[in-house]
């Protein structure tokens, strides 16, 4: 519970109908995707400027009051979940467009902008903004930085870092920092704005971004291909790539196509029915990269890696084509499922998913995995399905431990324990297994030098 005093002190600052403490709105901005954890946040604030964010981040510090920054809160991994008592700093209000220059193609906004805004403002001065995933409808720019995502076109475009020209923050000092000012080129010694990039609102809250824009691609093809096990994958991976500029390579097991297909009522894409399916897409600005492509597919059955196969002849094939893994994570919902977010690198993808399902199946016999992800980038997406027998807790509590056995697996194999999600609260556990102890040890440095009180976002990241 906040004192009146803070309360009148918050009100002063952003507003008394920007101070929200009814428990409806406690419950809705203080959590994100995850199911874990229950919402109990003290107070949720809207601020409308940096200034405000200043004033809040100083009376935090004054009264040591914690504060958890929030985006879009499409989260998956408890990095925006304020359990403790926290005051939400939402960013919902600073959402506009504050600057555009068509000769920089670069546009600076409020963190709160909605990613879906961004693209739909990059295609209105007919440029793009290619960083792109299914939660584009209401994920914020801001948490898309804080937690530096990536998506299904990272393979081309790179994760969101890639597009970061410039960050303005208020750290956790409460100080406001104009982090590169958009230039492209500024070797002045510490980048700070990669710090921020990724940092998961433990350093600063991200109140603006200055972003580049890039030409927007030539129309596109999407191939979905049935494939037999997952090496194989690789193979077509490694023959397509050789020849094609491609902007996606995603994969989903069977199962995961079963679901989707199941539950949103989206047709198979043929008939075969194959343990794999790798979904590409390329761009094709002339007739050859398509026939180029239909040579390799043809290339890839001759070899045995592929069993069939569509390529799409109109937008809205390749857009019905794209659900089929898009909704794949919407639909496991349904399964409380416990994720993984993992990468090694792609040689060294067969062996470990093997090793994995092989863990799975000696350790875990009741437990269903869901594997779908982006397999161009490294990045896996390893679903634990809930089995009905199984209280949530017990599966919870059943898959940390599966999380610290996949985890001794990914420090053999070099990999990372959170390729694109964030470690939040889901991870922080494992950090150990992807950083060494020197680097928590900086880890932890780093933050004391951008908030010295740890008034933000405690207990996220590591404690
Ligand atoms: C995706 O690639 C998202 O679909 C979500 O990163 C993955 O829910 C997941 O595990
Ligand atoms: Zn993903």
């Amino acid at each position: 519970m906040l004192s009146e005093q803070i309360i009148a002190r918050l009100t002063d600052i952003v507003g008394p109908k920007r101070l929200l403490l009814e428990s409806e709105d406690l419950q809705r901005f203080g959590i994100d995707r995850t199911t874990i954890w229950q919402a109990n946040p003290c107070a949720v604030v809207l601020p409308g400027s940096v200034e405000e964010v200043q004033q809040i981040v100083l009376l935090a510090n004054e009264r040591n009051l914690a504060i958890v920054p929030s985006g879009g809160r499409t989260g998956l991994s408890g990095g925006a979940v304020a359990k403790d008592g926290e005051i939400v700093v939402a960013m919902d209000r600073m959402n506009q467009v504050l600057d555009f220059n068509p000769m920089d193609r670069c546009v600076t906004l409020g963190a709160g902008m909605i990613t879906a805004q961004l693209q739909d403002f990059a295609t209105q001065q007919g440029l793009f903004y290619p960083v792109d995933f299914a939660s584009t409808g209401s994920s914020q720019i801001g948490g898309n930085i804080a937690t530096n995502a990536g998506g299904i076109n990272v393979i081309r475009y790179g994760m969101t870092r890639e597009w970061v020209m410039g960050l303005k923050v208020v750290n956790g000092a409460g100080e406001i920092l104009d982090l590169n000012r958009g230039l492209v080129k500024n070797n002045t010694g510490y980048d700070f704005r990669h710090l921020f990039i990724g940092s998961e609102g433990t350093l600063g809250l991200i109140c603006e971004a200055t972003i580049q824009l890039t030409r927007p691609p030539a129309e596109s093809k999407v191939l979905v291909l049935g494939i037999g096990n997952f090496p194989a994958i690789l193979d077509v991976l490694r023959t397509f790539s050789a020849q094609i500029d491609l902007s996606a390579f995603e994969f989903f097991s069977q199962a995961a196509l079963d679901k989707v297909t199941e539950h949103r009522g989206h047709p198979k894409p043929f008939a075969t029915q194959t343990p794999f399916y790798a979904l590409l897409e390329f761009e094709t600005a002339t007739e050859s990269v398509a026939d180029s492509a239909m040579t390799l597919f043809e290339a890839c059955m001759e070899q045995g890696w592929v069993l069939d196969g569509v390529l799409s002849q109109s937008l809205s094939q390749a857009q019905a084509l794209w659900k089929l893994r898009e909704d794949i994570s919407e639909t496991l919902w349904h399964w409380q499922p416990y994720k993984n977010d993992i990468s090694v690198r792609v040689s060294r993808m067969a062996d470990f998913l093997r090793e994995v399902n092989e863990l799975a199946a000696s350790r875990y016999p009741d437990f269903e995995l869901v594997w779908y992800g982006h397999i161009g980038d490294g990045n896996l997406h390893l679903n634990i399905l809930r089995p009905q027998n199984l209280s949530n807790d017990d599966f919870v509590a059943k898959c940390g431990n599966v999380s610290a056995e996949i985890g001794q697996l990914l420090a053999r194999y070099e990999g990372s324990i959170s390729a694109e999600h964030g470690v939040g609260l889901l991870k922080k556990d494992y950090l150990r297994y992807s950083r060494s102890p020197q680097e928590m040890d900086l880890m932890r440095s780093v933050k004391k030098a951008f908030d010295p009180n740890a008034i933000l976002n405690p207990g996220k990241l590591f404690d």
